[in-house]
């Protein structure tokens, strides 16, 4: 049996800057009172929410949109606040140039300046101390014949070598792909196994993302997770809920069923530990609700997930296995699920010296009110600032 509490005690989840500012669909962008105005604002919204789950120390940010002058000073203000700076994504999805693809545009100079991206982010990372870049790439096509799709695939190759080439000893890169959706004929990186294939050529500092929301319904991704763990490529997750494509609701929300399977995959294949080196991030958006309480809920969703995962009783579950029982297997499982471990977690946190209930803790510290009496005047970010 895992030691479920120290397991716990040492779980890690990474918050994305961008969940704390302005978001939307693509028909309206929402503004909410008390919303960052600049990396800065986010990040101290970051570390409210490190502070009052005690498992989110980490702060991923999305290049431009976090773009400062001096990222040792970002980062240096992150550390005075409790939290460090984390992944740092890339973004080829919005300037005009991208209208036909990034890295694996037509045109050589669009996709010089999307590798030029890349190189800059990878600097950021220098600069920060940030050990992953994770790429996600919004290039394919929207009709038959528009572009030739192995030409593009070995653009795609030669822009990731250049990159590859271009990190340090203990930084990695990080590709995630995605079903469909800005392109909807084809997409360059469309599945894990694309993914995969492309990592697997670069070596061994390249790995795979999976973001909960990028695959066709029904998907098992408890089975990619399972698979890409078994073979050393699984880097990082990208966590967020969806009931039809690219939703980006709070993990957890929609199928706390599926995070549980997903997490026992975790578990299973001794992945849970921080020093397995996946990262466990969240990339979502908070279009209606208020963020940084559906930040603290996602958390604590990932929380009970992997609390109900670790209480999978391994040794009743291999005797089921090996017997072929089938419904004793099944019932290992789902006995873990239905359990109420909310008062295990809440337990875990007073040990730690935390309030056992984050949520009230959040709504009873006045933060809200705070930031909304004083982020007063300025641009509140969003989507392309
Ligand atoms: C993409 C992808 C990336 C995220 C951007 C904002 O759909 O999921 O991970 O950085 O959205
Ligand atoms: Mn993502």
């Amino acid at each position: 049996m895992p030691d479920v509490r120290a397991s716990l005690r040492a779980q890690r989840i990474e918050t994305p800057s961008w969940a704390y500012a302005n978001s939307g669909t693509r028909f309206k962008v929402f503004a909410q009172p008390g919303v960052p105005r600049d990396p800065y604002e986010k990040i101290a919204d970051a570390a409210v929410v490190h502070r009052f789950t005690g498992v989110a120390p980490t702060v991923s940010l999305h290049i431009p949109w976090d773009d400062v002058d001096d990222f040792g000073k970002l980062a240096a203000f992150a550390a005075e606040q409790g939290v460090t700076l984390g992944v740092i994504n890339s973004n080829t999805f919005q300037d005009d140039d991208y209208k036909l693809g990034s890295v694996t545009h037509p045109d050589p100079r669009v996709r010089r300046k999307a590798t030029d991206h890349l190189l800059a982010c990878v600097d950021v990372m220098d600069a920060t101390g940030s050990t992953d870049l994770k790429l996600w790439f919004p290039d394919g096509t929207n009709y038959p014949g528009q572009d030739d799709i192995r030409s593009r695939q070995d653009r795609l190759a030669a822009a990731l070598q250049k990159v590859y080439d271009r990190l340090g000893a203990h930084q990695r890169m990080l590709l995630e792909y995605k079903l469909f959706e800005p392109a909807f004929y084809t997409t360059d990186v469309p599945d894990w196994g694309t993914a995969y294939a492309h990592t697997l050529e670069l070596g061994r500092k390249a790995q795979v993302v999976i973001d909960t929301g990028h695959h066709a319904p029904g998907t098992n991704i408890e089975f990619i997770v399972a698979f890409l763990l078994r073979q050393g490529k699984l880097g990082a997750f990208d966590f967020n809920s969806r009931f039809y494509a690219d939703d980006d609701l709070m993990a957890g929300a929609a199928d706390p069923f599926q995070l549980f399977r997903i997490m026992y995959e975790i578990v299973r294949g001794g992945a849970l530990d921080p020093a397995s080196g996946i990262t466990f991030m969240l990339d979502q958006c908070h279009n209606i609700e208020a963020k940084i309480p559906a930040i603290i809920r996602s958390v604590t969703n990932i929380q009970e997930a992997t609390a109900k995962a670790l209480l999978v009783d391994p040794d009743a579950l291999a005797a089921a296995q090996q017997e072929g029982d089938v419904l004793a297997a099944n019932a290992v499982f789902m006995d873990a699920f239905s359990t109420d471990v909310r008062p295990l977690l809440a337990s875990i946190r007073e040990e730690q010296g935390l309030d056992p209930d984050p949520h009230g803790a959040y709504r009873r510290s006045g933060y809200a009110e705070k930031i909304q009496a004083e982020r007063v005047g300025g641009v509140q970010a969003g989507w392309g600032a």
